[in-house]
């Protein structure tokens, strides 16, 4: 832990950097000023620790490991390096004592969102854990211009704007111009002196930027180094002398596009040649670091397996596995065989979806364009991997392959060349044994391991929600946030009245300050006595949005048919973006704003019903709803949500979850008891049963009277100014498709939201649910996910 700071300290140090780093006096700073101050006063606390973590793992040779992420979202630093190093007060009081507002300072930093959802939040919730237990490791990526787009809503519409973090200067980073990389494209493979040598017709430098990660206290501080893309010369000088200044400047404006931007989009791979580039960039870029700090201090590429581990996160960096093949070959001049065999033992792969089109698959004919080389190495793993299956006497089912029908297979690939492939919940890891990954997974039984998800509680219960944290440190004593089984100690508790009333008193004041914040940014008045029923996440047709405000509709007629029914005042909240090339899911979202803005319009809805959708939901955001929020709404279709991380951090502040057999949702049952959970709806198997035997939607909707209604209305036009053609291509799909089965768990939902509504009626049954939600979240916290990969994935030991 480094040294205690004394608030007057910190000041001091504040206000030299306003005016040595910054160059601003302090009658003359605005609040970003001060920000960027803080900030550097409060990253010099964190370079002595990173210096001794970085000496300490040369000095004890530590197996290093490796985390490729095309995301990181990471959100706001300063918040993550006050609460770590424990400075909240400090800090508050320095600033205070230069008459800067601290909560302001803190809400003033942009939101880095160098990710879309859950993959890139899992990446983020793992480098903080990764430092928290300390292991060594890095974690590398992409340092975009441009994070997630910005959203608003036009008419109820979503819009998008560019995302600007980097507007102001980046405080927390450190540029090493001295880890600069030459990458290629292109050109052709020829040989020399009988060895393959790539001749790439275009190149772009890769410039590294680090960004410290210190782990709760301090202890160890890891590093995210992430790659921006530099042009290999500035300008070309000959068309500048003659005038023609755009061609002049091409190839910066070329080599710049591969780190301009995020793609927004999580599920569909973009068959771009942008996408493909982004991700030979980073992942070149990252072995050839990793790979000169592994030979900096050892001879031996044999060796590579028991010194360094790599953790592929998605198929984003696949290519990694020819890659390092390339790079053992043709640089340092191994034989095949020898080098698939270290690659083999080197790279993991953690899968985050089962959704086909979401892995990713290139044509053959653009991935020998851009990685010539590359190409060939593929043939040639998937060859070798051919002969070997079928020399142990188990040959491969046409199934298997990394070149199919002229495409390029990332998932088979990035399978191949793993010495470990991961799941992220039990369910999703036995469905990918039996569906996508089966003939692998027969050919290779020990290769797939499951690792379930979870999140940091140090950001998502410690650092948004204080007034629940001091809750917790009363019953469970100091130091859960990094030993979070700690939580154990409510359960007892649950049915002692003073404590649920604490625990209560802390989610009522959490409401307050929400009702205040979307009294001031949405405009609507909420009652901060009702139930907040919360959905937040990506906006997508598998995540079933739409049921949930089709049941929201049914409610309003159901409302509005008996105004006395005993029905409890609710807020529902939503918060998510739409993929802006997801034309369903940008449909649902106007629809949820039109069906909103009809019943907050309605007066007889005063105080009982409202919704409210505050738009561009974020990390920021999150941490704002999550403390807040009663009810967790995770329906998706069963066997589609991977694991969900959502779930887990708003059980750990307190909701109670509705949700179905899904993803992680199924371990929540488990740990919480389905006396504390309402769990509903079509499992797994009764989704591939049914689509199996031919799902008729229509006839589901027929059945529902409350489900036939509310679609009745949709067409009619009563929620969109009488304008029936506006969502028919929702209602359409719903009656004519429905490929997520929204009509056949319409019923059951609705039924399960009654369960709510009768158990919210019992606030001190209610309150001791939430004590037994609570109270079981040491396995969901990354910490123990992070214990798992070291232990069955990785094989290093955590120094704490
Ligand atoms: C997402 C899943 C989530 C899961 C996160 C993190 C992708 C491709 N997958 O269910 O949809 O929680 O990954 O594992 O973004």
């Amino acid at each position: 832990m480094p040294r205690e700071l004394a608030p007057a300290e910190l000041a001091e140090a504040t206000r030299h950097h306003l005016v040595y780093s910054i160059g601003k006096t302090p009658d003359a700073a605005k609040l970003s000023d001060w920000r960027l101050a803080l900030s550097r006063a409060i990253r010099d606390r964190i370079v002595d620790p990173w210096v001794a973590t970085t000496r300490h793992v040369y000095a004890h040779d530590l197996k290093r490991v490796y985390y490729l992420s095309m995301e990181f979202l990471i959100g706001r630093l300063i918040e993550d390096a006050v609460n770590n190093l424990g400075l909240e007060p400090a800090a508050r009081e320095a600033l205070a004592s230069l008459g800067v507002d601290f909560d302001a300072a803190m809400l003033d930093e942009p939101d880095a969102a160098l990710g879309n959802g859950g993959l890139g939040r899992l990446a983020a919730c793992f480098l903080d854990s990764m430092s928290t237990l300390g292991i060594a490791a890095h974690g590398y990526g992409i340092r975009y211009d441009h994070g997630l787009f910005r959203q608003s809503f036009r008419d109820g519409w979503q819009i998008e704007d560019a995302e600007d973090w980097l507007a102001q200067s980046h405080p927390w980073e450190f540029e090493r111009t001295e880890a600069v990389w030459p990458i290629g494209f292109g050109g052709e493979v020829t040989t020399r002196d009988g060895r393959p040598r790539w001749e790439p017709a275009e190149t772009v430098l890769a410039a590294a930027y680090d960004t410290p990660i210190p782990g709760w206290q301090g202890r160890w501080v890891n590093t995210l180094r992430l790659w921006s893309a530099k042009p290999t010369k500035i300008f070309d000088l000959e068309p500048f002398n003659r005038g023609d200044y755009m061609a002049a400047a091409a190839p910066a404006v070329l080599a710049q596009t591969i780190s301009r931007v995020l793609y927004p989009d999580d599920t569909t791979p973009q068959g771009k040649e942008l996408r493909l580039k982004q991700e030979y960039f980073f992942t070149a870029a990252s072995l050839r670091d990793l790979m000169r700090r592994f030979f900096s201090d050892h001879d031996d590429a044999g060796l590579l397996p028991s010194r360094v581990a790599i953790q592929l996160n998605d198929t984003h960096p696949a290519i990694a596995g020819p890659e390092l093949v390339r790079i053992l070959m043709d640089e340092r001049g191994l034989g095949f065989d020898e080098a698939f065999a270290i690659a083999r033992g080197t790279l993991h792969y953690t899968n985050h979806t089962l959704m086909p089109e979401a892995l990713e698959k290139w044509p053959a004919e653009l991935m020998a364009r851009v990685l010539p080389r590359h190409m060939q190495i593929i043939e040639r793993m998937d060859a070798a991997h051919a002969a070997e299956m079928r020399a142990a006497g188990r040959p491969r089912p046409d199934s298997v392959g990394c070149i199919r029908d002229g495409e390029v297979r990332m998932g088979d690939l990035s399978f191949i060349a793993a010495r470990r492939v991961n799941g992220v919940s039990a369910l999703h890891t036995d469905l990918m044994r039996r569906t996508v990954f089966r003939d692998l997974h027969a050919l290779h039984p020990d290769r797939i391991v499951n690792q379930t998800n979870g999140v940091t509680p140090r950001r998502w219960l410690r650092s948004c929600n204080p007034k629940l944290s001091a809750v917790i440190t009363e019953a469970a004593g100091e130091g859960w946030e990094a030993d979070l089984d700690r939580l154990a100690a409510l359960g007892p508790l649950a049915g002692d009245a003073a404590f649920r009333e604490r625990v209560m008193a802390a989610k009522q004041a959490n409401k307050r300050h929400l009702a205040d914040w979307i009294g001031a940014t949405c405009g609507l008045t909420v009652d901060p006595g009702a139930m907040f029923d919360v959905q937040i996440k990506r906006i997508h047709e598998y995540k079933r949005q739409l049921m949930n405000v089709l049941e929201l509709a049914a409610l309003w007629n159901e409302m509005r048919r008996d105004p006395g029914a005993p029905v409890p005042p609710r807020v529902r909240i939503f918060g998510g973006k739409a993929a802006p090339g997801y034309a369903m899911a940008k449909a649902i979202i106007k629809l949820i704003n039109d069906i909103g803005r009809t019943i907050n319009a309605d007066p007889a809805m005063k105080g009982r019903l409202a919704v409210v959708y505050p738009p561009n939901y974020n990390v920021t955001m999150a941490e704002r709803l999550i403390p807040a929020a009663d009810l967790s709404e995770q329906i998706s279709t069963a066997g589609m949500e991977a694991s969900g991380t959502g779930n887990m951090k708003l059980a750990m502040n307190g909701a109670l979850t509705i949700g179905t057999m899904d993803g992680a949702n199924v371990e929540i049952h488990e740990a919480v008891g389905a006396d504390n959970i309402f769990i509903f709806g079509l499992d797994a198997e009764d989704v591939s049963r049914l689509r199996a035997e031919g799902y008729d939607p229509g006839a589901h909707v027929a059945r529902s009277g409350r489900l036939s209604e509310v679609v009745a209305q949709i067409r009619a036009g009563v929620f969109s100014d009488g304008d029936g053609e506006r969502h028919r291509a929702v209602a359409d799909n719903l009656t004519g498709h429905d490929w997520f089965m929204v009509a056949a768990d319409f019923d059951t939902y609705w039924d399960a939201q009654r369960r709510v509504d009768a158990a919210w009626a019992d606030p001190n049954g209610w309150a001791r649910k939430a004590v037994l939600n609570i109270a079981p979240m040491g396995r969901f916290s990354s910490d123990r996910t992070i214990r798992g990969y070291a232990r069955d994935v990785w094989q290093v030991t955590p120094q704490f």
